[in-house]
């Protein structure tokens, strides 16, 4: 153990930190540290930091116990945490001098940052969401923890191969993972297949749970560093290990030496992989492993723990909360109701008053494909327990609602949690905890009075808005060092750091000579890194004068990057026509990964690629439009690609994105959004006035209506449009260099099945909106200036706004100052 770094001057830190990641160096690798790789050289440096924050972390839990702190559990199937070193080092307070010690060694900071390798425990917004709000937590001195699966195969790699998508494992644990530490004295016991016996104990019905297979929940924990604080608070993530004496379980004939071989094989299998689609992973049973895997765990670890403070059960919700990331985590209410009947003795009643208030929902989307749903057979034959303790919650509620609506089927039907042979896993998170929330206001609403209708009826008290945000620590004074220190020159002081609403007076700025010509100058420096970038990485040369418009996200069709690839082509088009049209140039820059499975989005990939090499070869636009594929979008990527940016694509159709938090991360770095009224872009638009963004597009009500009502036809626009026509011809035709049908799933999407996200309706609406941004970005002034009020606003939009809301309105949590 190195020690601490309490109390040390800057210079004997310095000094330290020297000597422990030499030595260091010589304890892991045995070698000079002279010739330590860079990839060495960053184990080390993470070891040693990792070890500086291990006081820090015993003095919060230490804190947290003796105090009797009510504490928040957020369970998330995905933590999409980014590199941390980078982070640790800044919210630690030691990058400046870490960086003079290591320079005095003879190495640059910068390039063992680069180094490390980021785990790919995320798809995207909800992943990377959990991530920022544990960062909030940890730097508010929030007492909040985080509880997920460690996958041994994190988020595919994306690879483009002649346009096309290829998908290349994340084998992200070849290498140790500095930031972690094995906690095998906390292993859980998780219980899957079997039968259940009910008998009269003592004149009381008992469950028992027998001829199970048992596995191993072995934790990892990794430290969550808050920012100019002590508080250090927990990541725990799980992973799944065979027993080996699983010979003494009655289901296991001694001696079969091919059931123990497949035992093994089922249990490494369970931690294995994350699902790389986040919209529509249903009836997997391995998916249902894994979330009862890390949810029994989760439970059973925060039982023990809160057990040893030796309060009576009856007080749990007094001290624990259990916030659970979509409905991913929803077995979490059986899980609880299993273990204070089955184990603590509780009654029925007993039992689901604790489990309904210590467990909140918070509900991430509307799409039906996304809202999860089990088979029955599924559930009762892998966890038969369970099983009874969902039906039996189901019966009660059903019961009490054929009374309350006297008698009327139809709408205990509707609210079922078991219906058509199939667990609706909302309606049970819904009906099984104390708080239900959507993640903007926008969502919010069309939860109420749509998606979750029939609830919002019954229990209105439950619902909420908590509009997402991203922590401002990663999306600016780590992404953006030359703007975060700018707004602290221009604030003359760096408390925004701490209190994200300080940003707002950045706004005050907006029409000053000097910040605008400075703001201007950081952006311009950031896209000439980011043009260093794409020439070394694509040999692509794109000119950082022109406008960066980008796309960074998942690939999903209601995401619409369909809408600007087709917007592209249609520039094109006029720019063929009219070699001498006036647009100002532009660099469209588009990074996404599609899920494997996903055929159209993978389409989607082609066309985008496509387009760019007709489009980038041409030299009759070479001096307008850029078109660029960025491989591999990850939280590191985004991290250069976003203070790049001039124009932020937030296009979704309206209704369908549920908040986005890409947005938030543009606005913050001084990206003008060009978006629809649809998620958290509504609250953006609020934040920076209708002239600081540029809005298009059908409404949510006028989206939702056309969906009751059957749509548009888009195979009349096609035929009335003479540009789209020509769009979607030269799809179909032999315009792109491609196999003969190569688009043709597209095409379907398209006309044959009627445009489900409206790309074709809102195309004109949409190319107004880019002649738009056009005009403006030429007006440098105005540009400057808007530029400026998206920045000092998204301050609104930091997740320590967020979270302190949650905290304040859901959780009943206070701040704690963890002391030296
Ligand atoms: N989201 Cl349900 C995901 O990233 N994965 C999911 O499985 C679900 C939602 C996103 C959602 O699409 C975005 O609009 C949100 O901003 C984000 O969750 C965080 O709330």
């Amino acid at each position: 153990m190195i020690g601490g770094i309490k109390g040390l001057s800057k210079e004997e830190l310095k000094e330290k930190i020297k000597q422990d990641f030499q030595r260091k160096i010589i304890s892991l690798f045995a070698i000079d540290p002279k010739e330590a790789t860079t990839y060495q050289q960053y184990l080390a440096l993470g070891e040693v930091i990792k070890e500086y924050s291990f006081e820090r972390w015993l003095q919060t839990n230490k804190y947290y116990k003796q105090n009797d702190v009510k504490q928040v559990y957020y369970f998330s199937i995905e933590f999409l945490l980014g590199k941390l070193l980078v982070n640790n080092l800044i919210n630690l307070g030691i990058r400046d001098v870490c960086r003079e010690a290591l320079n005095e060694l003879g190495i640059t900071l910068e390039d063992i940052e680069e180094a490390e390798r980021e785990p790919g425990l995320g798809n995207g917004g909800l992943g990377r969401l959990a991530a920022c709000f544990l960062d909030s937590m940890a730097s508010m001195g929030l007492p909040g923890h985080g509880n997920g699966i460690r996958y041994r195969y994190g988020l595919f790699e994306q690879k483009i191969q002649n346009g096309y998508q290829v998908e290349v494992p994340d084998n992200w644990l070849s290498e140790e993972y500095v930031w972690e530490v094995k906690r095998s004295d906390r292993a859980c016991i998780v219980k899957f297949g079997g039968t259940v016996r009910f008998d009269i104990v003592d004149g009381k019905l008992k469950a028992f749970h027998e001829n199970y297979e048992p596995v191993w929940a072995i934790p990892y924990d990794i430290p969550i560093i808050g920012y100019g604080c002590n508080t250090v608070n927990t990541l725990r993530l799980w992973s799944a290990e065979p027993f080996e004496n699983v010979f003494d379980f009655a289901s296991f004939s001694r001696g079969d030496y091919i059931k123990a071989v497949e035992y093994r094989y089922m249990v490494q299998s369970i931690t294995q992989v994350l699902y790389p689609d986040d919209t529509n992973e249903q009836n997997r049973i391995l998916r249902l492993k894994q979330e009862y895997f890390f949810v029994s765990a989760g439970v059973q670890s925060i039982i023990r723990t809160f057990k040893k403070r030796g309060k009576s059960i009856h007080q749990l919700p007094d001290y624990v909360m259990i916030q659970i990331n979509d409905t991913h985590p929803t077995l979490v209410i059986p899980e609880l109701m299993r273990i204070l009947i089955d184990e603590e003795g509780l009654s029925w009643e007993e039992a689901w008053d604790i489990t309904t208030k210590t467990v909140a929902y918070t509900n991430h989307t509307i799409m039906v494909e996304a809202l999860e749903k089990w088979p029955i057979d599924m559930v009762k034959t892998l966890l038969p327990r369970i099983y009874t303790i969902i039906e039996e919650i189901n019966r009660r509620f059903c019961s009490e609602m054929l009374e309350r609506t006297g008698g009327d089927w139809q709408r205990v039907c509707n609210v079922a949690i078991i219906q058509d042979g199939q667990i609706n896993m909302a309606h049970l998170a819904v009906i099984g905890s104390s708080s239900v929330n959507g993640v903007s206001k926008l969502h919010t609403e069309i939860l109420k009075n749509e998606v979750l209708k029939c609830f919002y009826s019954l229990y209105p008290e439950k619902f909420n808005s908590k509009t997402n945000g991203i922590t401002h620590r990663r999306w600016l004074v780590e992404a953006n060092p030359d703007l975060a220190r700018l707004i602290s020159e221009t604030l003359q002081t760096d408390r925004w750091i701490k209190e994200p609403m300080l940003m707002l007076k950045f706004k005050d700025f907006a029409e000053d000579k000097l910040t605008q010509e400075l703001v201007a100058n950081i952006k311009f420096n950031n896209k000439v890194k980011l043009a260093k970038y794409i020439k070394e990485k694509y040999n692509i040369v794109v000119d950082p004068r022109s406008i960066f418009d980008v796309q960074a996200k998942r690939l999903h069709a209601y995401k619409r990057q369909l809408l600007n690839a087709l917007h592209i082509l249609h520039l094109y088009n006029m720019l063929k026509e009219n070699p001498s049209l006036d647009i100002y140039p532009r660099t469209f820059i588009f990074a996404a990964k599609a899920a494997p499975g996903y055929i159209l989005a993978k389409k989607i990939i082609k066309l985008i690629n496509s387009i760019a090499e007709k489009v980038n070869k041409d030299p009759d636009v070479k001096d307008k439009l850029k078109v660029v594929f960025l491989e591999n979008y990850c939280v590191s990527l985004a991290e250069k690609i976003i203070p790049a940016a001039d124009v932020s694509e937030q296009i979704s159709t309206a209704s369908k994105e549920a908040s986005g938090t890409g947005n938030m991360k543009f606005m913050m770095n001084g990206a003008i959004t060009i978006g629809t009224l649809d998620g958290a872009n509504v609250e953006i638009k609020e934040a920076v006035g209708d002239e600081n963004i540029v809005i298009f597009g059908l409404l949510a009500e006028e989206v939702l209506d056309y969906y009751k009502n059957g749509g548009y036809s888009s195979s009349q626009l096609y035929q009335k449009d003479l540009r789209i026509r020509r769009l979607i011809d030269q799809l179909i035709g032999n315009f792109f260099d491609v196999p003969p049908g190569e688009f043709m799933d597209i095409y379907n999407h398209l006309i044959t099945y009627n445009d489900e996200y409206f790309v074709l309706k809102d195309f004109d609406s949409y190319h107004e909106a880019q002649m738009k941004i056009d005009k403006l970005y030429r007006d440098t002034k105005r540009w400057r200036k808007m530029m400026i009020i998206n920045i000092g606003a998204s301050g609104i939009f930091s997740s320590d706004n967020t979270i302190q809301k949650y905290a304040d309105e859901i959780w009943h949590i206070k701040r704690v100052e963890i002391p030296d």
